[in-house]
């Protein structure tokens, strides 16, 4: 495994607005930098959430490849990160992903996040996760590409793509979807493209019933 410690060029702020139901998150555009400020905190019902929190404790450490991540199985490979290795700074708390490992061309797509089935009945629900660039501009002449990641959530949400420079800000994003039938599903969350060690960086997944 290789580890290496680079520098963290800046960020640029990024607004996305989910299906045109959230818009951009308010206190994300006055701090942009910070880290460990939770701004995923809607009200609700939590019926699934993911900080990797826990999965740090069990790696010790900033650990690349990880395939031991306690919410999602991992198809392709995925890095944990400790909060400032390879000068990534996390959303809350000490521990994220990047959703391209330390595997460099042999994956494609670079990783594909499948979460175990979750119940649902009819109602209004929530799903917010930060997501922003791989933060490693200059580090490696692909650390310069964007990146782009989908997210669905079965037939409830239907898949969403998100592309991001490397600089662009880890900010909350939220989607909004009204279930009218009874049923299981998964979050997935794929990194799109051939594997090439600089990925997108995930943090605080929640999927709250309003
Ligand atoms: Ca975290
Ligand atoms: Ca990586
Ligand atoms: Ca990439």
């Amino acid at each position: 495994m290789k580890i290496d410690y680079e520098r963290l060029f800046g960020y640029a702020l990024l607004c996305f607005s989910a299906l045109a139901l959230s818009g951009c998150d308010s206190s994300s555009s006055s701090n942009n930098s910070a880290t460990n400020i939770d701004n995923n905190n809607s009200s609700g019902q939590v019926i699934f959430s993911a900080d990797f929190e826990s999965d740090l404790e069990v790696a010790g450490a900033t650990t690349v490849n990880f395939d031991g991540l306690s919410n999602f199985t991992v198809e392709g490979v995925v890095d944990l990160i400790a909060s400032g290795n390879f000068g990534i700074l996390c959303a809350v708390g000490n521990a994220c992903l990047d959703l391209d490992g330390t595997e460099p061309g042999l994956h494609d797509p670079a990783s594909i996040l499948t979460s175990s089935a979750i119940a649902i009945e009819p109602g209004n629900y929530q799903l917010s996760l930060y997501l922003g660039g791989n933060q490693r501009r200059g580090d490696l002449p692909a650390c310069d590409l964007a990146d782009s990641v989908t997210i669905a959530f079965d037939s409830f949400l239907p898949e969403t793509t998100l592309t991001f420079d490397s600089a662009e800000t880890l900010t909350l994003r939220e989607f909004q979807f009204t279930a009218t039938t009874s049923g299981q599903a998964s979050l997935r969350i794929s990194q799109l493209g051939l594997s090439d060690s600089c990925g997108a960086i995930l943090d605080d997944i929640e999927l709250i019933r309003l």
